[in-house]
């Protein structure tokens, strides 16, 4: 049997608890999850916080994994490594947070679920999501239509600096 793949790219971030150390933890984790493979790893970004100022900088990064997964079984297992890095789900929309995985795209699909929004309903507002993404897939275009380098050259930086 050939399991068909799609190309999920996940954007990773994390403000609390070693930033730097979670996102690295949280790739090698991804590159775990059963019959996948992660294809592209962006730079790691250092960012401001979007949302409440009261909270540190971020450390952002985006990934491409093709794999076999549902989305809602990619979601599944991306919630089990927020959950093992001990992320507590708290009510402070934009919060500081241990780890946060969002699917960014996936394939081509559009998805509006209760569990699901893809792509990712942030994605054209965010640079750190952006331009990690333009970084690694420049020719990507959204599902509709809209061109990752085009959206990533027209977004304010906002101070972000891409760490070696
Ligand atoms: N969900 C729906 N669509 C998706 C998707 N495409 N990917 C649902 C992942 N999850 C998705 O997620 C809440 C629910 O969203 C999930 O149960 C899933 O069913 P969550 O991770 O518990 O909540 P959240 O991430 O705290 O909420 P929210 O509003 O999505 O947070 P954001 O928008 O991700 O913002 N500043 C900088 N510089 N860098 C950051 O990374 N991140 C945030 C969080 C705020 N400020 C930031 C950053
Ligand atoms: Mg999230």
């Amino acid at each position: 049997m050939t399991l068909s793949l799609n190309t999920a790219y996940i954007g990773l971030g994390s403000n609390l608890s070693e930033p730097i150390t979670q996102v690295q933890n949280a790739i090698k984790a991804i590159e775990k999850i059963p019959h996948s493979q992660v294809t592209q790893v962006s730079s790691l970004y250092l960012s401001k916080p979007m949302g409440p100022q009261d909270q540190d900088d971020y450390i952002n990064a985006v990934l491409a994994l093709e794999t076999p997964l549902t989305p809602l079984e990619l979601l599944d297992a991306l919630q089990t490594i927020e959950n093992k890095a001990g992320r507590v789900r708290k009510d402070n929309r934009w919060g500081a947070r241990i780890l946060d995985l969002d699917i960014i795209l996936f394939s081509n699909e559009v998805i509006n679920s209760e569990r699901l929004t893809i792509p990712h309903y942030g994605m054209c507002e965010r640079e750190f999501v952006l331009l990690p993404l333009a970084e690694i897939s420049p020719d990507l275009v959204l599902p509709n239509g809209e061109s990752v380098k085009l959206l990533s050259q027209n977004i304010a930086n906002n101070a972000m600096v891409k760490l070696g």
